[in-house]
């Protein structure tokens, strides 16, 4: 019989817990009961089931054996990999599609509700590719970027613009190992092609061209859906916000936003202000529309818009649960079937929005940029009207503040102001030492592990090691709901440098950077702090580590692959795809040694599983220690920093916080 776990073994979210209690109550599944019940195949989440044609399955379960065709073990697990890489980077580089799509239109005065908000951005984007921006207006400058950004797709020869945007030493890299992505969309057809049966037929040769075609999203789909995004809705700059269930409310029409695309949840935040939608509500008799987001949108308008987040992955049906939930509207990616089944249980409306996802018994209303507004308002009365329905309700009370919104423009100019904005102070931190290093915390939930648990097992073990945190993703969700996205909540429990600088600069110990397209972020403020000066000449060179303790989809094994090809250390928790057969000997392990070796001669970065957080905390310091070494920086020495100020620091902490302000502040009115 498989073990039910508990709700306190289920998850560390106190707000999920209630949930999980209340769908015990109600005798309803949810992922984590579903989890439960259904043991993982043990050989397919090996690597080790062949299903590309129609002579297999074949299951590899003995050392040597092979399927019907004579694929090895090595060329199955790679096969099965490098098309999970290509499915990642197709679903990245498609909502990037989308986004270049919506910039040409809006460039064209085709759309309802859109403009160029970021003009600025748009003009320093467009310049990185030579397209004249003097004395041309904002539509004729998006009008040639968009038709840029829309070539790179297609395009057949040449390379992917947007690489020329990575330091010039990774570039030759790339050139001399053959994996510059030539187009978007070529090397993930290219990955089908050489998977079908019959063709690539050497691991490390598939390998290869996983790696091109991932560049082709990290430096490509994805780059470009960021760049587009901070051009129509704004480039983040930090906001305050709030996360966990607890944001939904009893008294307004509740409407949960979920999915990744920013164009479909900007213009519900618009229309949800509209005062025809809030007069609309009102005669409803509710005191107007409360917008929250799940997963990648909530990350999206929470740190544009400052509306909040109801939770990561695994809160999209607990929000649900909650019977408060109006309507639940959805575009694309991480959107759970469990949904409509869920749903059905309250009153609560699941609506897909987007041409490429419906689900069996959802409403459909059909999103296009042309009618953005009209539609977002449609949406929204759709909700509304269904607010009469609504029966006992159950929200927890749990949310927590935080500030999203670190962007790689915010943190270049935080660290210097206006006039000396600069990753000088930053790069001046690790080299001295105050910080250790850095390490970017990212991606999803997976219900086979304690939600949360690893993420803020890891996280925070490494901000008492003076490593700053970067988040994406369903991470920063994670990281959000427990506090540590806050400036002073989360400094008592970070390491004495790594303190003096976030006190000084005033900025939380953990740094929200956005969506999981946003990941891209991360590979610009590398790149920026290689072309500072003092942390080598590469990405690979920089005290750095990428980690995903919670991973569950294709593209995060996609951004994975990017990253390490850009010369990072990744570590992915949970299972690995590539396990194998147990009593395998490493050294017949083809595809992972290829993965840490093979890849760390070409690319000075490797992709490690590791499901012990002990462990991935300490593979995370060795490296950074390393390469601290390597540079010729001194060794890290937690006791040399962060004395300055501390005895004033902890007598002010010690204070009534009434007390606390008179003694910063003076006496107020
Ligand atoms: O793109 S972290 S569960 S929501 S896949 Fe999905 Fe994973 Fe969340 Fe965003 Ni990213």
């Amino acid at each position: 019989m498989p073990k039910k776990r508990t709700p306190e073994e289920s998850t560390i979210d106190s707000a999920a817990q209630e949930m999980l209690i209340r769908a015990n109550d109600l005798s309803i599944g949810t992922a984590f009961s579903r989890a439960d019940d259904m043991a993982p195949c043990n050989i397919g989440a090996a690597g080790m089931c062949c299903k590309i044609c129609g002579m297999g399955p074949c299951r590899l379960t003995k050392e040597g054996s092979t399927g019907v065709c004579g694929a090895t073990i090595d060329t199955i697990q790679a096969r099965n990999l490098i098309r999970a890489i290509a499915a990642g980077s197709a679903a990245h580089s498609d909502h990037g599609r989308d986004m270049a799509f919506t910039l040409k239109a809006v460039a064209n005065g085709e759309t309802e509700g859109y403009y160029l908000r970021d003009i600025a951005k748009l003009r320093t984007v467009a310049s990185k590719y030579d397209i004249p921006i003097e004395g041309r207006s904002p539509e004729e400058i998006a009008n040639d970027l968009a038709d840029l950004y829309i070539a790179q797709f297609g395009q057949q020869r040449g390379k992917v613009v947007l690489t020329s945007r990575a330091p010039e030493k990774r570039q030759k890299i790339w050139e001399e190992a053959g994996v510059t992505p030539r187009g978007i969309d070529r090397e993930v057809v290219e990955a089908l092609h050489r998977t079908h049966i019959g063709d690539d037929q050497d691991a490390e040769h598939i390998l290869n061209h996983a790696v091109r075609t991932a560049l082709g999203d990290g430096w490509g789909g994805s780059l470009l859906a960021t760049d587009i995004s901070d051009i129509l809705f704004g480039t983040p700059a930090p906001i305050l916000g709030q996360a966990n269930l607890g944001v939904l409310k009893t008294d307004m029409v509740n409407v949960v936003v979920h999915g990744h695309e920013p164009t479909l949840s900007e213009m519900i935040v618009t229309a949800s202000q509209d005062p025809e939608i809030i007069e609309y509500a009102k005669e409803a008799g509710a005191k107007g529309v409360n917008l929250a987001g799940i997963c990648c949108t909530a990350n999206e308008i929470l740190m544009r818009q400052g509306i909040p987040a109801a939770g990561n992955f695994l809160h999209q049906e607990l929000s649900i649960l909650t019977g408060a939930v109006e309507a639940m509207v959805v575009d694309v990616q991480c959107i759970m079937q469990a949904l409509v089944s869920l749903a059905d249980n309250f009153h609560t409306k699941v609506i897909t929005t987007s041409p490429k996802v419906k689900i069996k018994g959802a409403t459909h209303i059909e999103f296009n940029e042309h009618k953005a507004l009209t539609i977002a308002k449609e949406i929204l009365k759709t909700a509304i009207d269904n607010y009469k329905n609504r029966g006992a309700t159950q929200i927890p009370e749990d949310r927590e503040d935080l500030i999203p919104g670190f962007s790689h423009e915010y943190i270049n100019y935080m660290l210097g102001g206006s006039y000396r904005a600069s990753f000088r102070p930053l790069n001046d931190a690790i080299m001295s030492g105050r910080i250790r290093g850095v390490a970017a915390i990212v991606g999803c939930n997976n219900p086979r592990s304690s939600q949360d648990y690893l993420h803020i097992k890891v996280t925070e073990e490494l901000l008492k090691q003076d490593v700053l945190v970067v988040e994406t993703g369903c991470g920063a969700i994670a990281s959000a709901k427990k506090g540590l996205l806050l400036g002073e909540a989360g400094l008592d429990k970070v390491g004495p440098g790594l303190r003096e600088v976030c006190e000084t600069i005033g900025i939380p110990p953990v740094l929200h950077m956005g969506s999981c397209v946003d990941n891209t972020r991360i590979l610009t403020v590398l790149t920026q702090m290689v072309e500072e000066g003092g942390l080598g000449d590469d990405i690979d060179q920089i005290p750095a580590v990428g980690l995903a303790p919670e991973w569950m989809s294709e593209k995060a094994l996609a951004i994975g692959t990017y990253c390490v090809a850009s010369g990072a250390y990744v570590i992915f928790g949970g299972t690995s795809p590539i396990s194998g057969m147990p009593d395998r000997v490493s050294d017949s392990d083809v595809v992972s040694k290829y993965l840490i070796e093979g890849w760390e001669k070409l690319y000075g970065g490797k992709l490690e599983f590791e499901p012990d957080p002990d462990e991935m905390i300490q593979k995370t310091l060795a490296h950074i220690d390393k390469k601290r070494s390597e540079l010729g920086l001194p060794e890290y020495d937690p006791d040399r920093f962060g004395k300055g100020g501390d005895e004033r620091m902890l007598k002010l902490e010690a204070l009534p916080i009434e007390e606390r302000q008179v003694a910063l502040y003076g006496e107020t009115d």
